[in-house]
């Protein structure tokens, strides 16, 4: 009884070291190429260049006088800055993996999705010192080894070496190759 009980501990530890590790992104795919950057840009157009740096899978916008930091609950992989709608102001893309399916607004009736990790691309546009989400996807599938932009489309690579491209229509990408 005593084996038994010290065999169920074992594996309870061993569980919740997993799930940390787990939380904590350990197991997330291994061609993720995790970027470190630093961009000085003026995406809201007040004539002084922000920071825009990702280091750490965390990023942050730094502007004059505050820093911006971006949820440390995602681990994000890569950011681009490019003018996606051709609106003539330029806006922030990530590549995020964090543990929902809806970026921050999650459905009332979806209570056990925490856990689980998926890729997103998040679009951002920065007006005065906030920052305002354009557009976030939904969970990606498939998911993005390598993403490239080019003339203002998105380049988008999957696991499998398959490429796609999407183009910014109206209020979101659709798939032009
Ligand atoms: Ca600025
Ligand atoms: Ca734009």
């Amino acid at each position: 009884m005593r084996t038994l009980i010290k065999i169920l501990s074992i594996f309870g530890i061993v569980a919740i070291l997993a799930t940390i590790l787990y939380i904590r992104g350990f197991f997330l795919p291994s061609y993720i190429q995790w970027k470190n950057i630093n961009l000085s840009m003026d995406l809201n157009q007040d004539g002084i260049k922000e920071i825009y740096q990702l280091k750490n899978k965390q990023a942050i916008i730094q502007f004059e006088n505050e820093t911006y930091e971006f949820d440390r609950e995602w681990f994000i992989s890569d950011i681009k800055i490019d003018d996606i709608d051709q609106d003539g102001v330029k806006e922030l893309l990530m590549l995020v993996w964090n543990r929902t399916n809806y970026g921050d607004y999650s459905p009332f009736w979806d209570t056990n999705d925490t856990l689980h990790f998926s890729q997103h691309l998040y679009v951002f546009t920065i007006q005065n010192d906030s920052i305002h989400s354009k557009w976030m996807s939904s969970s990606l599938r498939p998911n993005i080894k390598n993403w490239e932009i080019r003339n203002h489309e998105l380049v988008l690579t999957d696991p499998d070496d398959e490429t796609t491209i999407w183009k910014w229509i109206d209020f979101g990408f659709e798939r032009t190759e």
